[in-house]
C-alpha cells in the first residue's frame, strides 16, 4: 500500500528522539519532503524521485548544489541534489522519444522504513515498483522490476540502489546517482582519480578519448568514463569530497558551462560556476543485464575531508 498523506507518513515513519528528528512536511508542488537531523548531519529529501536535495554534515556547508531556479513540480526533475537516473541513463538505448535518464526521478517513491541507527546515523529506505506505476510508465517500460533505495545520513553519506527483476526475462538497467556537488568555485576545482581513463566525449559525438592529468573544467564537460571502479576525489580550496563506489564501472563528469546552462533555463545565472556533477553510474558499456529472478546493487559513499 502506498502512503503519501503527510499525517499518515508521520504516524508511520517519523522519528523524534533526543538526537534524531525525521519529519514529513508539505512542500511546494504538493510533493512531500522529509527533514532529517541527527548529531552529525542534516538532510532534506523530496518524495518525488526520492530526491536528496540537501546534505549538510555538522560544521560544513551543503555538500550538494541545488539550483536557485529549480522547479518543484510533479513530473519534473529538480535541478540539483541527487537525481536518480533509472532504469536507463541518458538517452534510452533503442527509443530516443523516451525521457532522458528514465522515469525514477519524476515519480513518487514509497517510504519503506526509517530508523535511527545511532545518534549519528539515520537510515531511510524507499521503493519504486514498476508493477504499481501508472499506464504512462508501463507503456515506457513494461517490466516487473522494482528498485529499493537506501540512504544513510551521517557525517558521510551512503547510498545504495538495489534493482530486483521479478519477471521471467532478463532486463537491461542503466542508472546513476546524478550527484550535483557544491564545489563553490569551478575555477578552483579538480577531479582526481580519472587520470589516464578512457572516456566518451558527448559534446564531440561520443568520441573515445583519454583523460590526461586531473580533470579541470574550463568549458563544457560531459564525459562518460569507462572502467572506473577506483576512488575519485573532488578537490577545491576548502575541502576534498571523496567518492567510493561499488557495482559501478562507469563515472560521468558533467558541467554544462555558460552557454548550455543559459539554454537550460533552471541552472541560474552563475550556477555552472558552483556545481559539478560526478556521477557513479552503470552507463555505456557498463549497462547491466539482470537475469530473471536476479538483482543488482550499485552503491556509493561520499566522505568529506
Ligand atoms: O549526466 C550528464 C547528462 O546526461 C548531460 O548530458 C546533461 O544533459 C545532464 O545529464 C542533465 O540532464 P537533464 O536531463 O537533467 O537535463
Amino acid at each position: 500500500m502506498s502512503i503519501q498523506n503527510i499525517n499518515q507518513l508521520n504516524e508511520c515513519f517519523s522519528i523524534n528522539s533526543e538526537n534524531t528528528t525525521l519529519l514529513f512536511l508539505d512542500a511546494e508542488g504538493d510533493i512531500p519532503r522529509i527533514e532529517i537531523q541527527n548529531r552529525s548531519a542534516k538532510a532534506l529529501i523530496s518524495l518525488q524521485g526520492a530526491h536528496l536535495l540537501s546534505w549538510v554534515p555538522a560544521d560544513q556547508s551543503d555538500v550538494l548544489w541545488l539550483s536557485e531556479q529549480a522547479s518543484y513540480k510533479q513530473g519534473k526533475s529538480v535541478r540539483g541534489g541527487i537525481p536518480i537516473c533509472w532504469p536507463w541513463f541518458g538517452a534510452h538505448e533503442t527509443n530516443d522519444t523516451l525521457p532522458a535518464h528514465g522515469f525514477a526521478r519524476t515519480v513518487m517513491w514509497q517510504v519503506v522504513k526509517t530508523e535511527a541507527l545511532s545518534d549519528d546515523e539515520t537510515m531511510l529506505v524507499f521503493r519504486l515498483d514498476c508493477r504499481e506505476q501508472d499506464q504512462a510508465v508501463s507503456n515506457m517500460w513494461p517490466h516487473a522490476v522494482s528498485v529499493e533505495y537506501t540512504l544513510i545520513i551521517a557525517d558521510s553519506l551512503t547510498l545504495a540502489l538495489n534493482t530486483y527483476n521479478h519477471s521471467d526475462h532478463a532486463v537491461r538497467i542503466g542508472q546513476a546517482f546524478h550527484t550535483y556537488f557544491n564545489i563553490e568555485n569551478i575555477r578552483d576545482t579538480q577531479v582526481c582519480g580519472l587520470e589516464n581513463k578512457v572516456y566518451l566525449d558527448k559534446p564531440d559525438n561520443f568520441k573515445q578519448k583519454s583523460q590526461s592529468g586531473p580533470l579541470i573544467v574550463t568549458n563544457e564537460v560531459d564525459r562518460v568514463f569507462i572502467n572506473t571502479e577506483d576512488v575519485v576525489a573532488i578537490k577545491n580550496k576548502s575541502r576534498v569530497m571523496t567518492v567510493s563506489k561499488q557495482g559501478s564501472r562507469s563515472t560521468v563528469v558533467w558541467n554544462p558551462w555558460k552557454d548550455v546552462a543559459k539554454k537550460m533555463g533552471d541552472m541560474g545565472e552563475h550556477g555552472y560556476r558552483q556545481m559539478l556533477c560526478v556521477e557513479s553510474a552503470n552507463a555505456a558499456e557498463d549497462i547491466r543485464t539482470i537475469e530473471a529472478g536476479a538483482s543488482h546493487q550499485i552503491s556509493v559513499n561520499y566522505q568529506l575531508s
